[in-house]
């Protein structure tokens, strides 16, 4: 799955994938989409690839930047999203608290009203890295009631996660 550009799409939806800076947004896209892993600078502006899930459904996705001066040019990635895919550094327990605040600032958006949301806990190979209870805990996902959601821990370095990740993805986008 996912290493295949193709013109024979019937659809594609629009994915956003935004987390703070660092926490392996760049790294999973194209680990999923070519199965390797790049040597990754900050992501200035944005990446965007189309991953093939089936022969019927392709997903847009677009990594945009997510360090701090960048995080005021989100609201232009919103428009038309079908679903947000919010990445978490998982081993990094010191930024929980600003990137629980960056996620919150993209739900408000009006954009993002009813559209479901994807939570990856990223770099979960990391010794001590922080299981999903705990990033859903920390992020206060029970109190998301105006949206689907889910949670999933996953290790783009080592590909873990991914594929059901972006499966997932796409299902929360049909049942919604
Ligand atoms: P970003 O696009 O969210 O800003 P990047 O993040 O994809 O540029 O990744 C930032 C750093 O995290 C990179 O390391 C990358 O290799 C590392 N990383 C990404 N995913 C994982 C993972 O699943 N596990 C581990 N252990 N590291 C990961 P460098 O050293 O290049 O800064
Ligand atoms: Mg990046």
């Amino acid at each position: 799955m996912g290493s295949v550009f193709s013109k024979k799409f019937l659809k594609t939806q629009n994915v956003v994938l935004m987390g703070l800076d660092s926490a392996g947004k760049t790294t999973l896209l194209y680990k999923i989409h070519s199965g390797v892993i790049m040597k990754t600078s900050p992501t200035i502006g944005f990446n965007v690839v189309t991953l093939q899930l089936d022969k019927k459904v392709g997903l847009t996705v677009w990594d945009v930047g997510g360090h701090g001066s960048m995080r005021a040019n989100w609201k232009y990635y919103l428009e038309d999203s079908e679903a947000l895919i919010f990445v978490v550094d998982a081993g990094d327990p010191s930024r929980i608290v600003e990137a629980k605040h960056c996620l919150k600032n993209v739900l408000s958006d009006h954009k993002m009203a009813d559209v479901p949301l994807m939570i990856l806990a990223n770099k979960c190979d990391l010794p001590g890295a922080m299981s999903v209870n705990e990033v859903s805990q920390q992020l206060d996902l029970d109190s998301i009631k105006d949206r689907s959601w889910e949670i999933q821990e996953c290790s783009a370095l080592q590909g873990l996660g991914l594929q059901q990740a972006f499966l997932s993805v796409a299902r929360l986008i049909k049942t919604n």
